[in-house]
């Protein structure tokens, strides 16, 4: 035998062998085509190319001609490689159409077309598709995870190979991505897009299930954009009625459960006031911010509040709470939330989120999705009646509005805190130190001899700015985190918007939507109070905790 590196690392092959099958022989995976081990070696396909540094000199060959000699280094992880083998194989095999007309027996190029597309369609996360043979090189995705996400995991690639490559060169899923889907919203050419979950929408309707909708609280300030009207236009109403129209058999209100996040998140603070802590308590409803704290700041775990985000409290009610109520076996629904969000894609196949090994939110439409789902079922937009949602989990107040703006579950939070704790009514309800579009708001509240210190940041770069004013000694008792822009209003499953002012057009939406509501602090809502009377006991409760309550990894 001799001496070779693989990778960096030394091992023992025999003289004769040839680099690939001393690479295989040790666990290393080449992808190849014209090889095959009962042929004469053809050396044509170059799909199995490597990198050899042999005398000072390094070439990028195929590694079933290769032989290999003493003190060769080899190399198949490099970007460089990955790149040359995807082209030589994209050379000799058309993607995607040709393959999927094929069966079983094409496994092994099937196998070969997905490492091929490593790059060029890179299908790794739960939440973001990258498809370069749509990209038009305008680089809006890179600089909008550098400048508002201050991220920078994508780049614009100079050389060969895709135009917009991961800047580690490794699959989304496999870098920091938090599938905030911010590069989503301003890529022009769908190149950049959610993980489609329309075809699983339309398969559970087309196989009878009871499929019931859910709308979070920022969608009805921007579903009208998909339909031609001005940004920030209402339409909750009329989403109601597409809903129906489109097949929901029922269609709930998210809202509702972000009442409920209040109750449950309040009395965690207040617990947390009584015992000391962990300070800062942080929001945990946004999925994007959650993947950053678990892969950037996992010392701050402890910190997050332990309430599923509404959309996660809101499934587990639906098949626990309504299907008793209704009688409905919960196995015959099929729960789907319509989000702006693309990382409430991820968020769905949390391990921590199943129950009985089963999923509580079987499909998450984006905004733009669920406007595509409207038109493709052919339904007249401008024609829609109004319609309320169904009962008895539809109801909700202003405060739960307030949550798809940065600084509403702020806003909502300080209502039902200050109203509980004091045994007092607030002399006027709104907040307007944590409103607006500011990156980072801070505030210091009075509640009962307690100065309560606050913060809130929205936009990715932000949050990154004010964590580490934390790590640096800030002191708050509850910070509020949106990992977009503005927050769910500005979220990445939004529709797409050339407009300069979008945000805060949403935003007063959402603002107007508190005001004209009746009902304006969430422990005032009749049916939560409803809801903890004859189900869950107490906010904190045991069935509380089981249906509304995670846990988070790191
Ligand atoms: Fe949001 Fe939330 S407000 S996270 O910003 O807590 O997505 O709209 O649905 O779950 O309620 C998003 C919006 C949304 C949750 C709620
Ligand atoms: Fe960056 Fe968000 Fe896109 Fe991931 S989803 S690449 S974090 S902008």
């Amino acid at each position: 035998t001799i001496k070779i590196q693989i990778n960096g690392t030394e091992y023992d092959v025999p003289a004769d062998a040839s680099v690939l099958e001393a690479c295989r022989m040790h666990g290393f995976t080449i992808p190849t085509l014209c090889y095959h081990p009962r042929l004469r070696v053809a050396g044509s396909c170059r799909v199995c190319v490597v990198s050899i540094e042999q005398d000072g000199e390094i070439q990028i060959k195929p590694s079933c001609s290769a032989k290999v000699a003493p003190g060769m280094k080899v190399r198949t992880d490099t970007h460089d490689v990955k790149v040359k083998s995807a082209e030589a194989l994209r050379k000799l095999v058309e993607p995607e159409a040709k393959i999927a007309k094929r069966d079983g027996q094409t496994a092994e190029l099937e196998d070969l077309i997905d490492r091929a597309n490593d790059g060029w369609r890179d299908t790794s996360s739960f939440s973001i598709v990258r498809d370069m043979d749509l990209c038009v090189k305008c680089g809006r995705c890179v600089r909008a995870c550098d400048q508002l996400q201050g991220l920078s995991l994508l780049a614009t690639n100079t050389g060969e190979g895709a135009p917009i490559v991961t800047s580690t060169g490794a699959p989304l899923a496999e870098t920091d991505c938090i599938s905030c889907g911010q590069c989503t919203t301003f890529c022009p050419a769908g190149a950049i897009r959610e993980v489609d979950h329309i075809e699983r929408v339309l398969k559970a309707m087309d196989d009878k299930k009871i499929v019931v909708l859910q709308t979070a609280p920022s969608t009805r300030v921007a579903i009208s954009e998909c339909f031609g009207e001005p940004s920030g236009s209402i339409g909750t109403g009329k989403m109601v009625a597409a809903a129906k129209l489109a097949g929901f058999s029922y269609v709930f209100d998210t809202n509702f459960t972000a009442d409920l996040t209040i109750m449950e998140e309040g009395t965690e603070l207040l617990g947390r006031v009584a015992n000391g802590g962990p300070f800062p308590m942080f929001t945990s409803c946004c999925p994007g911010w959650i993947n950053l704290c678990e892969k950037r700041f996992p010392e701050y775990i402890p910190n997050l509040s332990s309430c599923r985000s509404p959309m996660q409290m809101m499934s587990p009610i639906i098949k626990t709470y309504f299907a008793k109520r209704t009688g409905i076996n919960p196995d015959d629904l099929y729960v789907v939330a319509m989000m702006p969000c693309t990382a409430k894609k991820d968020e769905i196949e949390r391990p921590q989120m199943f129950r009985d090994g089963k999923k509580d939110t079987e499909a998450v439409l984006t905004t733009r999705e669920l406007g595509e789902l409207i038109k493709r079922k052919g339904i007249n937009w401008d024609d829609l009646p109004d319609l309320p949602y169904d009962d008895p989990i539809g109801a909700s107040t202003g405060a739960a509005a307030l949550f798809g703006a940065t600084g509403g579950v702020m806003e909502a939070a300080l209502r039902t805190a200050y109203e509980l704790k004091t045994g007092k009514t607030l002399p006027s309800v709104e907040f307007q130190q944590v409103r607006g579009l500011a990156g980072v708001k801070e505030a210091e509240i009075p509640v009962d001899g307690l100065n309560v210190r606050v913060a809130v940041a929205s936009g990715t770069a932000n949050v990154l700015a004010l964590m580490d004013k934390i790590k640096k000694g800030a002191e708050y008792h509850f910070v509020e985190i949106m990992a977009c822009p503005g927050g769910c209003i500005g979220g990445g499953g939004q529709p797409i918007s050339l407009d300069k002012d979008i945000l805060k057009k949403r935003m007063e939406s959402i603002y107007s939507i508190d005001e004209r509501s009746v009902i304006r602090k969430s422990h005032e809502n009749p049916m939560i109070t409803e809801i903890y009377k004859n189900f869950f006991g107490k906010p904190g409760s045991h069935l509380s905790h089981e249906l509304l309550h995670t846990t988070y990894s790191d």
